[in-house]
């Protein structure tokens, strides 16, 4: 055996099988090498690996220790565990066909006992992630920094009422913008970890908001130092860690980017997760960024809307991805985005198997999610019945409103003269059922 296939012996690389496949380890939906429009489907749908939960993460919760031990986790010199545990990473990522993978700085190499020791280390595992990259052809979706894990950042990176913190997180920003250009990486995501407050007793929330912007203009102005080409993705997320953090959901992160100058350089990166923690829908938040054209990309997950918290699982529900893909295909798709896996196995799924089954529902889900909808636009018929709902902006005193042509004064002389307008259904439970056609035939 091949030590670049030994961590996954009694997996198989998992092929596309057809949708009558009985075989678990197969996809039934997902298969990459298949042409649409000119274009590969994994060239659509750009998948891509969450290292921090599918490498890193334990199965631990706030009231227990980890459950999942993986065999590659053995051995004293943390750097030597990194690399074996970035090749069974790697080895992953190929079998299960993921054309992309993604990480915070300290999920691929361990932080050192000063900044300068962990960009060494870092250092060492971005080298390693270059070889690899190079053998697989697995390329890097996006890079990002952990600046919510160290107790310095308790109070928050950018957002830390202590300047010395702020400094501290530049630094480590300034790093992970290096390295993620270094492994062609195609964005860059700020998710606020802990950019928010717990208490307004304790916080000037107008001076944090902008200590905030002065941070990712100060990226913005780096990355143009060291050429780094690749998309600005914000993540909104509206709680926890805390009680509420600054990029709240899509609007408020569109009124902070617009605010401080900084919407030209920035788009959204949306987790399903995070949107129904707002209240929202998922295709809510989609809808809302590709209204300001600054839908980026996606953080694939789903929440469990019974516990009302981040609990990061695979998306299995193909009513609301297909939903979102509709929106999504309908803003002209995501660009140098792509689909990552931000998601979590349930603490009890300690087998490597199921990082398989896993990865290989949430595959197939959106893959089916993608072809019903673009069956739905092909077909036309929403599309054709909202835009048949404005119909009278089309012409008339209608083209006017929208021209800004007319005002109150020569509107009061329309109402007067026409009357009362007539009322018309918006026709929702014959839309779901016609939604229904499509699910399920
Ligand atoms: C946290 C979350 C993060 C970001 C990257 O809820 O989604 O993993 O995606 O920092
Ligand atoms: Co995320």
């Amino acid at each position: 055996m091949k030590k670049s296939q030994a961590h996954f012996p009694k997996i198989p690389p998992i092929a596309y099988e057809g949708p009558r496949s009985e075989n678990p380890l197969s996809f039934r939906h997902y298969n990459p090498a298949q042409i649409i429009d000119g274009r590969s489907l994994r060239d659509h749908l750009r998948f891509s690996i969450a290292y921090w939960h599918s490498f890193r993460g334990v199965g631990a919760d706030p009231f227990g220790w980890g459950t999942i031990v993986r065999p590659w986790e053995s051995g004293r010199d943390p750097l030597a565990v990194a690399r074996t545990r970035m090749d069974a990473a790697f080895e992953f990522f190929v079998k299960i066909q993921a054309p992309f993978w993604c990480f915070h700085d300290r999920d691929i190499a361990p932080e050192g006992r000063s900044l300068a020791e962990s960009n060494r280390n870092l250092d060492r595992l971005v080298a390693h992630a270059k070889q690899l990259q190079k053998a697989t052809g697995v390329k890097l979706l996006w890079g990002t920094a952990n600046l919510f894990s160290n107790p310095r950042y308790m109070c928050g990176a950018a957002t830390n009422p202590d300047a010395h913190v702020f400094a501290y997180a530049a630094a480590q920003v300034k790093k992970a913008l290096e390295v993620t250009k270094e492994l062609g990486g195609e964005n860059y995501v700020f998710w606020g970890g802990r950019e928010g407050y717990e208490t307004l007793l304790n916080t000037d929330l107008k001076r944090e908001q902008e200590h905030l912007a002065a941070f990712l203009h100060m990226a913005v102005d780096y990355a143009k130092v060291i050429g780094f080409k690749g998309q600005f993705l914000i993540e909104p997320k509206p709680k926890e860690p805390t009680k509420h953090q600054y990029d709240f959901d899509v609007a408020a992160g569109l009124a902070f980017l617009k605010t401080h100058g900084l919407d030209r350089h920035f788009k959204f990166n949306i987790e399903t997760n995070h949107a129904t923690l707002a209240g929202h829908t998922f295709q809510h938040e989609i809808e809302t960024a590709a209204a300001h054209g600054m839908l980026g990309s996606i953080d694939a997950n789903t929440g469990d809307l019974l516990l009302g918290w981040d609990t990061d699982q695979f998306n299995t529900d193909v009513k609301e991805l297909t939903l979102a893909m509709v929106s999504i295909l309908r803003a002209g798709g995501l660009g140098a985005g792509g689909f990552n896996f931000d998601a979590k196995l349930r603490r009890p799924s300690i087998d490597l198997e199921d990082l398989f089954y896993a990865h290989i529902g949430g595959f197939d889900t959106y893959a089916l999610a993608f072809k019903l909808a673009r069956r739905i636009l092909a077909e036309g018929k929403f599309t054709q019945f909202v835009a048949a709902r404005y119909n009278s902006y089309n012409a008339g005193f209608g083209r006017d409103i929208e021209s800004g042509r007319v005002g109150f004064k020569e509107l009061e002389k329309i109402a007067l003269k026409l009357g009362e307008p007539l009322s018309h259904s918006g026709r929702q439970e014959y839309l779901e059922n016609l939604l229904n056609q499509y699910l399920h035939g």
